[in-house]
């Protein structure tokens, strides 16, 4: 079985609907969650004129490998009607990959550990929740230490 963590992002339209329908296709499509973080309002980390975000951490465990998790990770967003417009604009769903077991993984699309996960207190702050001693693989620290370590102090609440 492999261990992973999901980043689930929704900053347009009735943002808690979107997560609550994001983890139902993710638990019919790719695994049953063993633990979910609290919902987490934040502040848009990278364009600051933008809606505030619900943020929150998923944890799996499955069989499927990391592309087909992507692959299935892609196909739950065309579903649920992203559209791929700007950088960072505003989405009703993201959801990426923030680990895969220890793996580092680095192929076009497909970065694992996510690469600015160490950079950002909204998946920080849900991760910490549920994985606090989960060690960062490239970084060999905890989430809490990462935590600790963070220069992001854009507001990050839970709600
Ligand atoms: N996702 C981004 C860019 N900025 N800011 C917050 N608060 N939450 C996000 O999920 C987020 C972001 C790119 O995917
Ligand atoms: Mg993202
Ligand atoms: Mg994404």
């Amino acid at each position: 079985m492999n261990n992973v963590f999901l980043l689930l992002g929704s900053n347009l339209g009735d943002r808690k609907l979107f997560l609550q329908q994001a983890i139902r296709h993710i638990e019919y499509d790719i695994a049953p969650t063993i633990k979910i973080s609290s919902v987490y309002e934040t502040q848009s980390w990278g364009k600051s004129d933008e809606p505030d975000y619900l943020n929150l951490v998923i944890e799996l465990q499955t069989e499927l490998s990391a592309q087909t998790i992507l692959e299935k990770i892609l196909a739950i967003e065309n579903v649920m009607g992203r559209k791929r417009e700007e950088k960072w604009g505003p989405r009703i769903i993201d959801i990426d990959i923030l680990y895969y077991n220890a793996a580092i993984i680095d192929e076009p699309g497909l970065q694992v550990p996510h690469p600015e996960l160490h950079n950002r207190r909204f998946t920080l702050e849900p991760l910490a929740e549920i994985a606090p001693d989960l060690i960062h693989p490239v970084l060999h620290k905890s989430s809490l230490q990462l935590k600790k370590d963070l220069k992001d102090n854009l507001i990050v609440k839970k709600l």
